[in-house]
């Protein structure tokens, strides 16, 4: 099943479009300082299990983010593969590991996601290396996996490039989420973009540049993104492509489950507004 087919059935399935974040914060596992890797390896399975028990019936999407699991070494990796076999098949992972480098080198990158991680249905990438370089993550034997390109990140240091005007007359940003586009229609790709929900303008012109891609919004929960804002400007013409993950803020909350249900409720009253028109 193409990636965005998985993505869609499991979101109409569940009402939800709640990314949930997978990211053990080594503070978040309340270890002492002198814990052994295979203490905190053992740690962050328990608190990856415990998040996805709590939330199982609100996640659109999974999403691991890797660097968590190589900060734990070799057997970090036995972890994030232990994490991902927990989660239901027809519930779509998103593995977070922001890649982009040579053709070649991103061939090595996406075996490394796909074939060792064989449950990733997708990964996050920086497309400022172009296409040659998101390639081997989406087409020949990965043409069913997708892919997210970093297009407005949620971060303040986004501004510094990713805004910066081009003498095409548009943002970089803009140029990005233009040209996935014509990459996903050019080479049949499984494509979406990152934009941050911390910025709801450049959500709405991310949207106008890619009216049908799936898009990404971090931010929402500790990065201080306004949710209604942003879902308000990058939700396409059906009130939905969007997906709204959030680690933090789900994990970090008294009780997972009630702050996921609390978020999809959230997401569907502007989704709900946006329907009645
Ligand atoms: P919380 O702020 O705790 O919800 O975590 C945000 C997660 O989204 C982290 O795993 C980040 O690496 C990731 N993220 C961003 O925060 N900003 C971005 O622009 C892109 C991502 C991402 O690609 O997921």
């Amino acid at each position: 099943t193409p990636f965005f087919v998985k993505l869609e059935a499991r979101c109409k399935d569940i009402q939800s479009l709640l990314c949930v974040g997978l990211d053990p914060h080594f503070k978040e596992l309340q270890l002492p300082a002198t814990a052994t890797l295979e203490q905190q390896c053992d740690a962050a399975f328990s608190f990856c299990k415990t998040i996805i028990d709590a939330t199982l019936q609100f996640s659109a999407c999974y999403k691991p983010n890797a660097a968590f699991f190589e900060a734990l070494g070799d057997h970090g990796m036995i972890t994030l593969k232990r994490v991902l076999q927990e989660i239901p098949p027809e519930i779509p992972v998103l593995l977070d590991v922001k890649r982009g480098d040579i053709g070649t080198t991103a061939a090595a990158y996406a075996q490394a996601a796909f074939q060792h991680l064989p449950n990733a249905d997708a990964v996050t990438l920086s497309p400022l290396m172009g296409w040659d370089s998101i390639a081997p993550f989406v087409t020949e034997q990965y043409s069913h996996k997708g892919a997210f390109l970093l297009c407005k990140t949620s971060n303040p240091g986004s501004n510094d490039l990713l805004a910066l005007n081009l003498s095409t007359n548009e943002t970089l940003f803009e140029r990005i989420a233009a040209l996935s586009q014509q990459w996903s229609v050019q080479h049949g790709a499984s494509l979406g973009l990152v934009v941050g929900a911390t910025d709801a303008s450049a959500l709405k012109k991310a949207r106008m540049a890619a009216p049908n891609a799936w898009i990404l919004a971090p931010g929402v929960g500790a990065q201080g993104g306004d949710l209604e804002a942003a879902l308000e400007s990058g939700l396409n013409t059906e009130a939905s492509g969007m997906l709204i993950p959030v680690s933090r803020g789900i994990s970090q909350a008294e009780h997972p489950r009630v702050a996921a249900k609390e978020l999809v409720d959230a997401i569907n009253a502007v989704r709900d507004k946006i329907v009645a028109g």
